[in-house]
């Protein structure tokens, strides 16, 4: 079976490892969200892609859900002697990657052949795919002004209100190559259970993504990141809120209209079901959170299963 996974940070590594656990890692497309990417000390970071290399290189540190286990930070401690501005903390190993990253960038290759060769070398099987070649910045309207994500997400802690969300160069972006393909030759397409505004929409923003969504043969499930009226984790209800969506599994379904085939929704949502089945989507019950590596194995099992 071949799987194409559309995947943010934290949430999806854990789904992904439970889908990479199951699956052959080869028959694995993960097509990650670069809305997140930012450039910190002059270096080009791709957090949603670094985390899932991470994850499947088993490297992943899964307590924060980023960067890399056992890390130190003697570097960020060094830039902080040097008065450089460190909310966003870098750590010692995780900089060698992005030290690689940009020097390749600054050498003209692209994003995508950076990031198939660093899960090469990481020893990564699964074929990681950024969702375009071109820049595509995820941008938060607040009352202090546009802020990127990583400033939003990291340095306001996410507590200030958001009026607006935007895809800065989404609309002259391309799929990455091979992300077209990867959605119309997959048996089984996932949407993983990442923020839908910021982490699965700059994939959507793209031309031609939602095109191969909405004709591909494969069945397309995605599994909720709202449990009970609230986001698993991260500030995906406010954001959904902000983009006029109920944040439920009815809002989920309805940023992933009119594609989405299965929603994967936990137990205390079962009263969601009649609703999801007005918006055309069938609903699939199951323990969602992923506390521990058995749960995300679980999980991949029942979303693998939805094909039947
Ligand atoms: N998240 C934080 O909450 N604080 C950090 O200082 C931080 C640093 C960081 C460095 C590298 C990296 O790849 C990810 C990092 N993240 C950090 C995670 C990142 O901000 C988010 O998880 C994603 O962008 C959202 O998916």
């Amino acid at each position: 079976m071949r799987v194409a996974a559309i995947a943010g940070g934290t949430g999806a590594a854990k789904l992904l490892r439970g889908l990479a656990a199951t699956v052959p890692q080869r028959a694995l497309t993960v097509i990650g969200n670069t809305g997140d990417d930012a450039e910190v000390w002059g270096l080009h970071v791709s957090p949603d892609l670094d985390t899932v290399a991470y994850a499947l290189a088993g490297r992943l540190d899964t307590a924060r859900g980023w960067g890399l286990a056992g890390e130190t930070f003697r570097c960020l401690e060094a830039m902080a002697g040097l008065g450089a501005e460190t909310w966003f903390n870098l750590g010692d190993r995780d900089l060698a990657t992005h030290i690689w990253r940009t020097h390749a960038l600054r050498e003209g290759v692209p994003l995508s052949v950076v990031t198939a060769e660093l899960a090469r070398r990481q020893g990564v099987a699964a074929r990681i795919l950024p969702m375009s070649d071109e820049p595509v910045r995820t941008r938060l309207r607040t009352p202090n002004g546009w802020l990127s994500f990583q400033e939003y997400f990291v340095r306001e802690k996410a507590l200030v209100e958001v009026f607006e969300v935007e895809y800065a160069g989404a609309g002259a972006a391309r799929p990455a190559p091979g992300v077209v393909e990867a959605i119309g030759d997959a048996d089984l397409v996932v949407v993983c259970p990442s923020n839908p505004v910021t982490s699965v929409g700059p994939v959507l923003a793209v031309p031609g993504v939602v095109e191969a969504l909405a004709t591909t043969r494969a069945h397309v499930v995605a599994v909720s990141p709202i449990v009970g009226g609230a986001a698993v984790s991260g500030p995906a209800g406010a954001l959904m809120r902000a983009r006029g969506l109920p944040v439920s599994p009815a809002g989920v379904a309805t940023a992933y209209a009119p594609w989405l085939r299965t929603l994967v929704i936990d137990r205390q949502d079962d009263g969601c079901r009649p609703e999801l089945g007005r918006l055309g989507v069938t609903a699939v019950i199951a323990d969602i959170l992923m506390t521990d590596r058995e749960r995300e194995l679980a999980l991949a099992r029942v979303v693998l299963r939805c094909t039947e």
